[in-house]
């Protein structure tokens, strides 16, 4: 049975669980993970290989038909919302970039929420795409069982999906499924990516973003949203990597809060960061962490693109 390959764009609004299905996919953290709506700001491959299944479990979709085998290039991607800011819309290009090429469209909606506009706009955007799409009704351990079946029907009547499938991203519920369905609707093809690659992203990168994953967790209101965080230094040694990254947002109040009393709010980020990025790294690591105003950096397409890992390689 030939082998199967593809990119396959997981899209849908803020918050839907595609960084939670991406990582659990993957069966590795490469996406960070918080409940604010618009934590992903770039989009992140995850790297799966797939091997050739006999059919056997009766519970599986590949009941009587063997799985082929191939390598599934999943691509996260930020939550589809209007955008406000430069930042807001280089967000919705990185969108509209990994609909474009891609084999196959998981769109995914939060089953325990009332469908909206924001819905609407999702929708729109897949049947201007003209991709074949899957359905994911995510959340499904959150959602009252008997809501499932009218949930369903009420999605199939607005868009001819490829399939609809409930899932629990973050109790891994309806993924084997999941998986059996999207290598099936995936063309003959290539490794596009070597067996033991997991991301396109650098390490630098997710180390960023681990630190940005605990500002999000530790701060509220605006503060989230008006920072970022670049790696000014990056050393390996042969028992430690030396990391010094500074966090930016737009205004000294919010770079007080950043750091609160004492340095106190800045500690507890840098000691949470520093844990994930070690077993990231499976290293030891030394974390600095400064923080610094950049006035307006949201709407600076200057700023913005010198946070673009993808424009700054070496
Ligand atoms: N109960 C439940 N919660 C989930 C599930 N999947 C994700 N979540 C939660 O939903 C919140 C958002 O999850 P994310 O994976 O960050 O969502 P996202 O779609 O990547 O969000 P953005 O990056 O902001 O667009 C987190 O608090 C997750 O733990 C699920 O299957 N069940
Ligand atoms: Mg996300």
């Amino acid at each position: 049975m030939a082998f199967r390959s593809g990119f396959v764009s997981i899209i849908g609004r803020p918050n839907a669980g595609k960084s939670t299905l991406l990582n659990a996919l993957v069966g590795e953290k490469l996406a960070i993970v918080t409940r604010k709506p618009q934590t992903t700001r770039n989009r992140i491959q995850g790297i799966i290989n797939i091997e050739r299944k006999k059919p056997t479990q009766a519970k599986e979709a590949c009941v009587g038909h063997p799985r082929p085998a191939g390598q599934v290039v999943l691509v996260d991607t930020p939550g589809i919302h209007k955008p406000i800011n430069s930042l807001n819309r280089r967000m919705m290009k990185e969108v509209y970039d990994a609909l474009e090429g891609c084999d196959l469209l998981l769109l995914i909606v939060d089953a325990t929420a009332k469908f909206g506009t924001g819905d609407q706009f999702a929708l729109d955007i897949v049947k201007k795409s003209g991709q074949p799409c899957i359905l994911l009704l995510n959340k499904i351990d959150a959602l009252d069982k008997q809501k499932l079946l009218p949930l369903i029907a009420e999605y199939k009547s607005l868009h001819e999906f490829a399939e609809v499938i409930p899932i629990s991203a973050l109790k891994r519920d309806g993924l084997d499924m999941l998986l059996d369905t999207v290598v099936r609707a995936l063309p003959e093809g290539p490794r596009y990516f070597p067996k033991d690659q997991l991301t396109d992203q650098p390490e630098r990168f997710l180390v960023a973003e681990l630190i940005r994953e605990q500002v999000l967790l530790t701060t509220e209101q605006e503060v989230p949203y008006a920072t970022t965080v670049l790696i000014e230094q990056y050393e390996e040694g042969a028992r430690l990597t030396r990391v010094a990254a500074v966090i930016y947002c737009e205004r000294t109040g919010q770079k007080a809060i950043l750091i609160g009393k004492q340095g106190a709010t800045l500690k507890k980020i840098g000691t949470a960061a520093r844990l994930q990025i070690e077993k990231l790294l499976n290293t030891k690591v030394f974390l600095e962490l400064f923080v610094k105003v950049q006035a307006g950096w949201r709407d600076s397409n200057q700023f913005i693109e010198g946070t673009d890992w993808r424009k700054n390689l070496g």
